[in-house]
């Protein structure tokens, strides 16, 4: 049978690295999408790239999100019968000062794909990544019937993208489809996103390189799951017999402090002493307060539902940064043992 071919933006990020992972061990034909950088950042797949690239069943490519004829050029030579499209200016709190390229990326590049599909490769399916901060200022539970109240430029940039999806499904017969993910983290995650800078802060205190975290408002309160079973959810979307938007969560919401309670608890460290909140670097013109995900309709028609809850992923993550720092657990402990006697 003639393999499945995927593309997929974003491929250098979290998602994209562990979503390229699950569709090659699928069999996928997969391309990478990537933009050029002066240092190469392949990090995330490199392990995908040893065992796959040479086989051919991974393929990379240069591409710039805003020159339509360098994404035109690639779906006209390969056909790809998937595009997953990942590839974001992701982080919430810097889209406050880079609104416009937030846009250009998160939603024109959207629009340009969607395009291309529609006048080169009209059966191709196209996944667009929309976000649970589209709901913003909305109470919780959200889920698809819930309205949008994006509180920063990127919640703009996700909405604008959101409805450009519906628009190609409806007005021109694509089979595009809208996952609204909530929160998820992972090992991969990001170093300045919270989870991952409290995990990757903790571990480097333990190692002497750190005395303190230096957070924002630890108040808010998130629906966080594992990248892991976020990206089956995603792959799911694209194998339901129509296109429909669904909502991926756990169901469960933690403020910040609960991460950081969590986190500091695997190694048995007083948190209060090494971390300082309200730092006026890392507060938003406007928060998004509360998100919790009501994934109802994913978990009946899709038959997802994730694996992991907060402590597995907390642990995880926290691992994986010990490891880093050249740490077992046990010896994490012994060194917070005596980092709470000199205090
Ligand atoms: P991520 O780790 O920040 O990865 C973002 C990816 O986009 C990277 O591969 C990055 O490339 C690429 N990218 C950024 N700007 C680009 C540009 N100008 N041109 C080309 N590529 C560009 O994000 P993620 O957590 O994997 O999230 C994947 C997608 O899901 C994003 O669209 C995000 O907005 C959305 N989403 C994420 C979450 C979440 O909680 N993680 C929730 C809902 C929705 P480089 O590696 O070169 O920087
Ligand atoms: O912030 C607060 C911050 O940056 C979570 C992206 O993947 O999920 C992510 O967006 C909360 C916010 O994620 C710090 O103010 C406190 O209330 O980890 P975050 P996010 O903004 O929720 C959505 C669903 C996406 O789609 C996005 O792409 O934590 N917070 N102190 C802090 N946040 C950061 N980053 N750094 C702090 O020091």
């Amino acid at each position: 049978m003639k393999k499945k071919i995927a593309f997929i933006t974003g491929i250098t990020g979290q998602d994209g690295s562990y979503l390229a992972e699950l569709l090659l061990k699928k069999k996928y034909k997969v391309h990478g999408l990537l933009r050029r950088t002066s240092v190469l950042n392949i990090e995330r797949i490199q392990d995908i790239i040893n065992q796959y690239e040479k086989k051919g069943q991974l393929n990379l490519h240069y591409v710039d999100l805003t020159d339509t004829a360098s994404i035109s050029n690639l779906i006209i030579k390969y056909r790809p019968d998937e595009f997953y499209n990942l590839a974001a200016m992701s982080h919430v709190g810097i889209s406050y000062f880079t609104g416009e390229a937030t846009l250009n990326i998160n939603t024109v590049a959207s629009y340009r794909i969607q395009e291309s599909i529609l006048r080169n490769h009209k059966r191709c399916k196209f996944y667009q990544a929309s976000s649970s901060e589209m709901f913003g200022s909305s109470p919780p539970p959200q889920n698809e019937m819930t309205p949008f109240n994006p509180q920063s430029p990127y919640g703009i940039s996700k909405v604008a993208a959101f409805h450009t999806t519906k628009y190609f499904r409806q007005a021109h017969g694509l089979f595009a489809s809208n996952g609204i993910l909530f929160n998820h983290e992972s090992p991969r995650r990001g170093l300045n996103f919270v989870t991952r800078k409290i995990t990757h802060s903790l571990a480097r205190i333990l190692s002497g390189h750190e005395k303190k975290i230096y957070l924002g408002n630890i108040s808010t309160r998130r629906d966080w799951g594992h990248s892991k079973d976020y990206v089956i959810g995603i792959w799911k979307i694209l194998q339901y017999k129509k296109p429909e938007d669904f909502v991926i969560s756990t169901g469960q919401n933690y403020s910040i402090e609960d991460f950081i309670k969590k986190v500091f608890k695997i190694v048995g460290l007083n948190w209060k002493k090494f971390v300082s909140t309200n730092n006026k670097k890392f507060m938003r013109p406007s928060e998004v307060r509360s998100l919790r995900g009501d994934s109802t309709k994913a978990r009946k028609l899709l038959k997802w539902k994730p694996k992991y809850n907060l402590d597995d992923l907390a642990k995880d993550m926290l691992m994986n940064d010990l490891k880093l720092y050249g740490m077992s657990l046990e010896h994490a402990k012994k060194i917070a043992k005596k980092l709470s006697k000199k205090k």
